[in-house]
Order: C-alpha cells, then sequence, then structure tokens
C-alpha cells in the first residue's frame, strides 16, 4: 500500500497550471487509489512565507485554497487535507533535517539558483546578492522533505519543476537512516508520480510558466474566472503570426500552449493529434475551442467552489479534523525519530 502526499502553497487561487498539472492528478489519484492506499494533500502556508505575503491575503487565501480542492473533488472523509501549519511536527522534522542536510546541496537547487540570479542582477559580489534573500527560502527544500516524510510518504505526485527538491528529500531519508541507524531504516525514500509533462505556460508570455505571483493577471486562468473573462484571457493570449495551427513548441510557444491546454482538457489527449484538428484552420477557430473546452473544464469547479467559500464553519470544521489525523499520523513517526537523535 501507498502513502501518497502533496502540497499546494497558498498564495492565490490556482490557476489553469496548477490544476492541469497538479491538482486534477491529485482528485485522479484519490479516485483511482486501492482501499489501502492513504492519501495526504496538504496547503503549505510556510511555505509561502518564504516570499513576502500581505497577512490579511495570505489568511483569505488558505482559507479559499481549501475550497478549491474540495470543490474540485478532493474528498476529506477519504483524503487529509489539511493545513501544513496546523501541525507543528512538520517544522520540528525540518529543523532536526536542517542539522543533517549540507548547505553544498541547497546551493545547487535550481530554484535557489534562479532566485540568486534574480538578486544578482542587483549586485555583482555573491555574499551580497544572498544577503537579499531569507534563509527560509534557502531551506524551502528541507521544509518540503519534512512534509514528505513526517508521513513516510512512499510517492510524491508533483511535477517536473520538483523533481531535484524530491531527490534531495530522498538523499536527506537516507541520510537520516544511515546517521541514526537501528534494525530497520526510519525513512522510505519517496518516489515521484509523475503528474503530468503538462506545462502551461503564461498566456502574455509563452517562455515562461503561468504562475499564481505573475504581475499580468491576464498571463493566467484562474479556476474562478467567469466565462466571459476566460474569453477575453485566451482572445488576448498571445501566439504568432504564422499562417495556420501546427505543434511546433520552439518556434510557435503561445500556439502550442493553446494546443496543450486543448488536448490537456480533451482527456489529455496526444497534442499532435489535436493539431491534427486544425490543419487548414487558423487562431481564430483554436481559441474558440479553447474557451469552450476551458469553460466547460472550470464551470463545475467554479460553482462549487462559489458554494463552499461561503461555508466558513464548515471548512474550518475540515480542516479541524484534517489536522488532527495529520498530526496523529505524523506523531507516530516524530516518537520513533525524536528516540533515535536522543530527544525522546
Ligand atoms: N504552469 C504550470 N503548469 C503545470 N503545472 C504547474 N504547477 C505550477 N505551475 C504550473 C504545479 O502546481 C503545483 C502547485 O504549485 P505551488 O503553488 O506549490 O507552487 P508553484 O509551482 O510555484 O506554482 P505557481 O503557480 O507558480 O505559484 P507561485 O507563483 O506562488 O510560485 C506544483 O506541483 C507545480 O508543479
Amino acid at each position: 500500500s501507498r502513502v501518497i502526499f502533496s502540497g499546494i502553497q497558498p498564495t492565490g487561487i490556482p490557476h489553469l497550471g496548477n490544476y492541469l498539472g497538479a491538482l486534477a492528478n491529485w482528485v485522479k489519484l484519490q479516485n483511482t487509489a486501492s482501499p489501502s492506499d492513504e492519501l495526504l494533500f496538504s496547503i503549505v502556508g510556510w511555505h509561502a512565507l518564504t516570499l513576502p505575503q500581505a497577512p490579511q491575503q495570505l489568511s483569505e487565501a488558505r482559507m479559499d485554497m481549501l475550497a478549491v480542492l474540495l470543490a474540485i473533488g478532493i474528498d476529506p472523509k477519504r483524503s487529509i487535507v489539511f493545513h501544513q501549519d496546523h501541525n507543528p511536527n512538520h517544522t520540528e522534522l525540518a529543523w532536526i533535517f536542517n542539522c543533517i542536510t549540507p548547505m553544498g546541496k541547497l546551493r545547487r537547487m535550481t530554484t535557489w539558483k534562479s532566485r540568486l540570479a534574480v538578486s544578482k542582477n542587483q549586485a555583482d559580489d555573491a555574499e551580497i546578492s544572498e544577503a537579499g534573500l531569507n534563509l527560509g527560502l534557502f531551506a524551502y527544500p528541507v521544509l518540503q522533505a519534512a512534509d514528505i516524510l513526517a508521513y513516510k510518504a512512499t510517492h510524491v505526485p508533483v511535477g517536473d519543476d520538483q523533481r531535484q527538491h524530491l531527490e534531495l528529500c530522498r538523499v536527506i531519508a537516507e541520510q537520516f537512516n544511515r546517521n541514526f541507524k537501528a534494525k530497520q531504516p526510519l525513512f522510505p525514500l519517496p518516489t515521484q508520480l509523475n503528474t503530468s509533462s503538462n506545462r502551461i505556460l503564461s498566456l502574455r508570455d509563452p517562455t515562461s510558466k503561468m504562475s499564481k505571483s505573475a504581475p499580468d493577471t491576464s498571463s493566467r486562468i484562474l479556476l474562478t474566472d467567469s466565462p466571459t473573462i476566460i474569453a477575453q484571457k485566451i482572445r488576448s493570449a498571445v501566439t504568432d503570426s504564422i499562417p495556420g495551427i501546427t505543434y511546433d513548441p520552439v518556434n510557435r510557444p503561445g500556439t502550442a500552449n493553446l494546443l496543450r491546454i486543448l488536448a490537456a482538457c480533451n482527456n489529455n489527449e496526444d497534442v499532435r493529434k489535436t493539431a491534427m484538428k486544425y490543419k487548414g484552420k487558423n487562431h481564430g477557430d483554436l481559441k474558440k475551442d479553447v474557451t469552450d473546452a476551458v469553460e466547460e473544464l472550470l464551470k463545475g469547479p467554479r460553482a462549487s467552489f462559489e458554494i463552499l467559500r461561503r461555508e466558513k464553519d464548515y471548512l474550518k470544521q475540515v480542516a479541524r479534523e484534517g489536522a488532527e489525523k495529520a498530526r496523529s499520523k505524523s506523531e507516530a513517526t516524530m516518537l520513533e525519530v525524536r528516540a533515535r537523535v536522543g530527544l525522546a
């Protein structure tokens, strides 16, 4: 039997990229898992704090994220859905992992390197550029390892951008198992459940990924966008001036992105097959079909979300029950961890 764990940051309403790349797969996993599989889905508020967040906004985003997860079909009776920050075992374990994780490994994380690159634009000296970045951002992957290993998760559905973090998680698990040996290794080495290779790109700049925090709001379609807004955003999506429709991600990234969205909406159809249907058609035809497909995909979740977000008491109850279940599961791990490191 498997223990499946994944998380999402409460940094705003999820967009089509989060949905097609991660969340829809969580629901699918939940609905196809065998009865002995355990599933945990966490809203990772501590991770969100690694970048500046307006407190009021963060507080609302946490609640909204829970409503979204329920709206798309995560069932709190089947899966443990909870706020990471309701379970202090994550930070306790992260601290213990901090003490066995070499800084050099963290410096090699591409997420860290790209933050550093941005900061380096402002300063030439490596030390000065690091000074502008916080320790939480540096240690982000260690907390992620703690999220996963606190439940001895065996399978982690994440996108390819998270592969390096999961490798580090395995390194940390191995290091712990080696340093604190007993008859049995304490932690499993979790494997990646590849969600989808479906990277959804920004509608405004198809060289970067669709992201919750990009300043241009028309670059992403939110799960809660109205049909009018969806149509507007897709109509203004950047494509190219080459006539006709072909799937060519290198030379036609914007067009390829629309084709990938459409293919994903059509039950993850092969994107080349999708492209074939547009032989002799133009961007207008493609955009109209993408609009319809996205609206069809999102209308159910959107309607459920609108109802659920008003049910504050219900959401609080789900969060409380999720936290209790998560905590009791991770507490069993922590008893063993504390005993092994000498803090029992
Ligand atoms: N554009 C994307 N296409 C496919 N999958 C995506 N994911 C994110 N963007 C895309 C997947 O969504 C999951 C949850 O992501 P997250 O919120 O924990 O953080 P993120 O990856 O940093 O997502 P965002 O939207 O870019 O948020 P911000 O702007 O707050 O950083 C992950 O599994 C991710 O792979």
